[in-house]
């Protein structure tokens, strides 16, 4: 027997979710009637041992906003009852869609504020880890942030981006900033660094390692370091970059055209993830005091 070749996108060979039943935009219905007690349970589980991490780990913008959507302890969340907290908060809204869709479709929901959110729920034995966003992840990772105004907007700005990026050979580069700012993202507080991305926080054991782990480097944010940064996708994250704040993650995507890094780094090889660079500056693990954010 051959053994199967790898497949030629970072996206897994044959994707889960229903597509047959789904709108041009890609989005669907999300029938929560359908979902089963194992599947609630499942949510349950991952729900309770998570709002426990995130209460020590998390950024305060993600906390307040995971409170704020009262994000469904009791089970699966119904996309319909948090579109009118997220409307208030920013004008964002969910929809539901199958699992990954492409590209341009995903940006194009972003740039009119609209996150989609994957219908299916992971089956247990997958609890710990699974490579296709599951509805824990977009909704317990990704959307409580979307309650924050400066982040919000940012994930506008990033999805209004994306075709540009298609037409200049630069979605590779994007890719990037979103995997590392939005995904894995770790930011300085007052009280220590702590945790925003949504990969991060959707995943009990990365959520304390991204934080506590003396393994990986964590390097002050800067947009053209990380969009000439390879990622990992199956394991842990052996770099992780640090804002100060989501106004700095604002300012340089909104402020910045990303044309001339495009022209000069997309046919370049990327930086390798475990890489540290003399021009890097590390952030440590202590807590940060105001006096000292900025050396
Ligand atoms: N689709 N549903 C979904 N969720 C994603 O995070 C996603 C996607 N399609 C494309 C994509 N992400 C990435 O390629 C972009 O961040 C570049
Ligand atoms: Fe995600």
């Amino acid at each position: 027997m051959v053994k199967q070749p790898d497949a030629p996108t970072h996206k897994p060979v044959a994707l889960r979710g229903n597509y047959a039943e789904a709108a041009a935009d890609y989005t669907v219905t999300q029938h929560w009637d359908r979902y089963t007690d194992e599947d609630h349970a499942i949510w349950r589980e991952l729900y309770d041992r998570q709002m426990r991490l995130v209460e020590r780990y998390a950024a305060p913008q993600f906390l307040a906003g995971a409170r704020a959507l009262k994000a469904s302890p009791d089970g699966i969340p119904r996309i319909e009852d948090t579109n009118h907290i997220l409307a208030a908060a920013t004008g964002w809204q969910i929809v539901a869609v199958p699992g990954l869709i492409p590209e341009e479709h995903f940006f194009a929901h972003l740039a009119q504020r609209r996150f989609p959110v994957t219908v299916w729920i992971r089956r247990r034995e997958e609890l710990d880890y699974l490579s296709e966003p599951d509805i824990f992840h977009d909704f317990f990772g990704h959307v409580p942030l979307l309650t924050d105004p400066v982040f919000a907007r940012f994930m506008q700005a990033y999805g209004a981006a994306g075709p540009k990026a298609i037409a200049a050979g630069g979605l590779k580069m994007l890719a990037r900033l979103y995997w590392y700012m939005v995904e894995f993202g770790l930011i300085r507080t007052p009280a220590g660094l702590r945790a925003y991305g949504s990969g991060i926080l959707s995943s009990k054991a990365e959520t304390v390692y991204s934080i506590e782990s003396p393994r990986p480097h964590r390097i002050a944010f800067d947009l053209e370091r990380v969009m000439r940064t390879d990622y990992l996708i199956d394991d842990f994250q052996q770099t992780y970059f640090v804002l100060d704040s989501f106004e700095q993650l604002f300012h340089a995507g909104y402020d910045t055209d990303f044309g001339p890094l495009y022209r000069r780094y997309a046919d370049q090889p990327g930086i390798p993830p475990d890489v540290v660079l003399p021009e890097d500056t590390l952030i440590g693990r202590e807590p940060v005091h105001s006096s000292d954010r900025r050396k």
